[in-house]
């Protein structure tokens, strides 16, 4: 089969995107697009139809009834691929979450140079949920008996994970009735490891029974403790002017991208970026100062915190350095392409690595350690700002997009209603009147198989013009920021009108940006405290909720999707399905398939489907959402029952001479 060749256009929706596509051609210079475009997708691996868990293998099972050399079957190997994954997704999540516990407690204990508790009322609500004494104690005192509390779940060996506890009644009944609450954090991606190794578990739905445990380890466990310690030590967030996409990048500035998913040392540099001596430095080299910028998670952390610029996600840390105009790219962990280094090398940007669980072979590795931060980001940002003289030639496209981020529930909350009156009441009311028909959330990755930020912005659009409130996180959220999607009334003309006048009402955007990847907890947060709020079931799984990944290609996503639809969440993925087989060869092959969308969906009234088609994606959701509102006995979405109420209206009533507004509101004509 011949390899298809795209056009920029047809690689990325977003005009920047396509800008840095054409440079790196002009320059000789492959990126992921090209790679993917060179590399067609192995149709076997893909369809989780090869075993390569053992040395007598890798046996691919591609006809009807073969088994592999230990007579595994199929519906068995797609089972333990995907499970493997979503362990090594909620590893991922769960390891992040854990330096967060353990920074925090040497910020209690004052051995964590530049950290501390910023925001007390977080730490003291998170406290308040175990029970942890708060009167009388001062925040260091609570929030090492937090961070105790906390570094304690990784390695528990019995019991059920504490964070877990927030869910609501029913969903916890059901985890127990199940067996899946999870014991430690670590123990369920160990055993999910151990049992998925030659000659283990071989029953594909207890195999993936423990994929659930193992996600909610993560869900209810690992990325939980990441967001609430986050918010304790740098700030719960709150709606906050920002900008993304290449075009934030400056030509008389040092540019520094920070790249990857911890908030530790991204927070420092962005403290240390505003130091005076470094302000002073960046000078004496020739520039007006220091321009900080973000990629993936790391960029979404310092964005929605301290309105630091988003150079763009995933498909972006190749293509800030084609433009010449990056002086550093910092990295941590996930999400961060080897490519980097080899690319870097055409220009003269130095890739640092900075934690020590990530090296890559030939770049500059600076280990971060939190009781020294303040003085390592110094460094980081001082080797930056002295190879600002040996830029070369820069190409900085100018699109950028503002946005407001920092929609965490706290912050949802309280918009609802104000200090003295927040309340899920107004949304849950919304939902329930059919001015906002559900909610959908749309969230994950970029993937180079697909087109850019396309699919995030088709099906955003889409359910924006039905009424559906939709709320992002991750690189999806990036994608709707650099192309408009969430600034205040930006867009507002082309939502739906019922959603358009809960907008106004509130002053919001139509997509609410809520976070990085481990934010996704705040999802499970805001639906608990929907059904808390009553009207709208009492348990998850009733609430007219979907959530959708459609460029979708980290482990990590999967095991998101899996804690989703085990809170209750309708999960549609696009691209492919990791557990396809091939249905028209292998009659066997859709156990796994079937047992994720119709097997879960009876045991935890959510479930798992790859729709690649997006129109599919947004038939299927709208479906959803409209049985979810007739199951709870709400009124049937209509389109044109609303619209004719708050702003829009009052500007028509302006209109009007005084004499007939009256009529016109009250029906009756003046006196
Ligand atoms: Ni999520 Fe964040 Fe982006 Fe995908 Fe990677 S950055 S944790 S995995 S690519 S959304």
């Amino acid at each position: 089969m011949a390899k298809k060749k795209r056009t920029p256009q047809e690689q990325s929706a977003d005009p920047a995107a396509q800008e840095m596509i054409i440079r790196a051609e002009e320059l000789g210079i492959g990126t992921a697009f090209t790679r993917a475009d060179e590399m067609p997708p192995c149709n076997i691996g893909g369809a989780g139809m090869c075993c390569k868990i053992c040395g007598m293998g890798p046996c691919r099972l591609t006809k009807e009834g073969q088994t592999g050399v230990c007579g595994a079957t199929i519906d068995t190997i797609q089972a333990r691929n995907l499970t493997r994954a979503i362990a090594a997704g909620a590893a991922a999540h769960s390891d992040h979450g854990r330096d967060m516990a353990f920074t925090l407690k040497a910020a209690a204990n004052g051995e964590a140079e530049g950290y501390y508790i910023r925001d007390v009322a977080k730490l003291r609500n998170v406290a308040s949920y175990y029970d942890i004494e708060i009167e009388g104690r001062s925040p260091e005192e609570i929030a090492d008996e937090l961070a105790d509390l906390y570094i304690a779940q990784f390695g528990q060996q019995k019991g059920e994970i504490i964070p877990a506890i927030r869910a609501p009644e029913k969903r916890k009944k059901i985890w127990k009735e199940q067996g899946v609450w999870p014991r430690g954090i670590d123990r369920e991606t160990v055993e999910a490891l151990h049992r998925t190794h030659v000659g283990d578990d071989q029953d594909a739905e207890h195999i993936l029974q423990h994929a659930v445990k193992t996600a909610l380890a993560d869900g209810w466990g690992g990325s939980m403790i990441a967001t609430d310690v986050s918010d304790i030590l740098f700030g719960t967030p709150a709606p906050i002017l920002g900008q993304a996409n290449l075009g934030v990048l400056k030509e008389d500035m040092v540019n520094v991208v920070v790249h990857g998913h911890e908030p530790t040392l991204s927070q420092m540099i962005v403290a240390a970026s505003q130091d005076p001596e470094i302000i002073e430095y960046a000078k004496k080299a020739g520039a007006k100062g220091v321009q900080l910028s973000g990629i993936c998670c790391t960029a979404n952390e310092i964005l929605m915190r301290q309105g630091i610029p988003a150079a763009g996600n995933f498909l972006h840390q190749e293509l800030s350095i084609l433009t010449g105009a990056v002086e550093a790219m910092v990295v941590d962990v996930q999400c961060i392409m080897q490519a980097l280094v080899g690319l870097a090398e055409n220009f003269h940007t130095k890739i640092i690595t900075t934690s020590p669980k990530v090296k890559i072979k030939g770049a500059t590795h600076i280990e971060f350690d939190e009781h020294k931060a303040l003085t390592i980001a110094k460094q980081i940002l001082k080797e930056s700002i002295d190879n600002y003289k040996n830029r070369g030639k820069t190409q900085i496209p100018s699109d950028k997009e503002d946005l407001i981020p920092g929609f965490s529930h706290e912050y949802i909350n309280y918009m609802l209603g104000g200090s003295y009156r927040s309340s899920f009441r107004p949304l849950n009311d919304a939902v329930m009147s059919g001015r906002i028909r559900g909610v959908a959330a749309i969230v994950g990755c970029n993937n180079p198989r697909t087109q850019q930020d396309w699919l995030h912005t088709y099906v955003t659009r889409e359910l924006l013009k039905q009424d559906v409130l939709v709320v992002e996180t991750g690189c999806g959220a990036i994608a709707s920021a650099k192309l408009g999607y969430l600034l205040g009334e930006a867009g507002l003309d082309k939502v739906g009108p019922g959603l358009k006048e809960v907008c106004e009402a509130i002053g919001i955007p139509p997509v609410l940006h809520m976070g990085s990847c481990v934010d996704n907890t705040r999802i499970l947060t805001v639906l608990t405290q929907v059904v808390e709020e009553g009207g709208l079931g009492d348990d998850i799984d009733q609430v007219p909720a979907v959530g959708l990944a459609p460029e979708w290609m980290s482990e990590k996503a999967l095991a998101i999707a899996t804690y989703c639809v085990a809170s209750g969440a309708y999960v549609i993925f696009g691209g492919a399905s990791p557990v396809s087989g091939m249905p028209d060869r292998m009659s066997d092959s859709d156990i796994v398939l079937k047992h994720i969308s119709e097997g879960w969906e009876e045991i935890y009234g959510g479930k798992l489907e790859f729709i690649p088609d997006p129109d599919e994606m947004i038939k299927a959701t709208l479906e959803h959402i409209d049985k979810k509102r007739a199951d709870l006995g709400l009124p049937e979405y209509d389109p044109d029952r609303f619209g004719e109420s708050g702003d829009a209206r009052m500007l028509e009533l302006e209109e009007l001479p005084l004499s007939e507004r009256r009529e016109a509101i009250y029906g009756v004509a003046a006196d």
